[in-house]
């Protein structure tokens, strides 16, 4: 249903609305189970699986490169949100500090709370995706993800992990949580991945 906050894309988008989506301004909360609350200092992120191990906390990330970029996001619930502005840590930087081994295709990102999502390492390393800390020039809140989450904007908004708190590298494609529970194991928004059976 379009209400006040939502409306049909115009006509001159160029293709930046996928198929399916209305837009929203306002920033919806969707998470499965409760906003986890903890403080920047209290973030740690493990790399494990095919990488050498590896523990970042959150002075680890603040020392690396922080960019911010503008992009839109697209929920599998129907909603985009154009030019959202971020910064963090680009994963692409990130991943300079890490050692794969040989066979890693792809990362299982884990959050505090169990939540899960996979990608593939393509999908991953695109030079867009940011372990987010700040929106619109402020400290992203809890229930966004805050302190830090990976923002992947090429893909649905289940594919990126609120409260990051892990990135397990792996040999084969595994599904994560909403993979598990019948979303699509790639989900991209342009070609509408919703659902495995599409
Ligand atoms: N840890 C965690 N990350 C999550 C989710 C979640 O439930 N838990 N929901 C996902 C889904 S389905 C979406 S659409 C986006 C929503 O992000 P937002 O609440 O900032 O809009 O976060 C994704 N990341
Ligand atoms: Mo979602």
């Amino acid at each position: 249903m379009l209400g006040k906050f939502f409306k049909k894309p115009a006509d001159d988008m160029g293709g930046r609305v996928p198929p399916g989506q209305t837009l929203t301004t306002r920033f919806p909360v969707l998470t499965y189970g409760p906003t986890q609350h903890y403080a920047p200092q209290d973030v740690v992120i493990r790399v494990t699986g095919l990488a050498a191990e590896n523990t970042l906390t959150w002075a680890d990330l603040m020392a690396l490169p922080q960019t911010t970029l503008t992009y839109d996001i697209h929920c599998v619930t129907h909603w985009s949100k154009l030019d959202t502005t971020w910064t963090g840590v680009r994963v692409v930087d990130l991943m300079e500090h890490l050692q794969l081994k040989p066979g890693a295709t792809h990362v299982m990102q884990h959050s505090v709370g169990g939540y899960t999502t996979n990608l593939s390492l393509d999908d991953f390393t695109r030079p867009e995706n940011l372990l987010a800390h700040t929106f619109d020039g402020q400290p992203l809140d809890a229930e966004h993800g805050g302190p830090l989450r990976l923002v992947v904007p090429h893909l649905y908004f289940w594919k990126s992990a609120k409260w990051l708190t892990g990135l397990e590298f792996m040999d084969a494609d595994r599904p994560g949580f909403w993979e598990k529970n019948g979303y699509h194991m790639r989900g991209d928004p342009f070609i509408e991945e919703r659902y495995d059976d599409d």
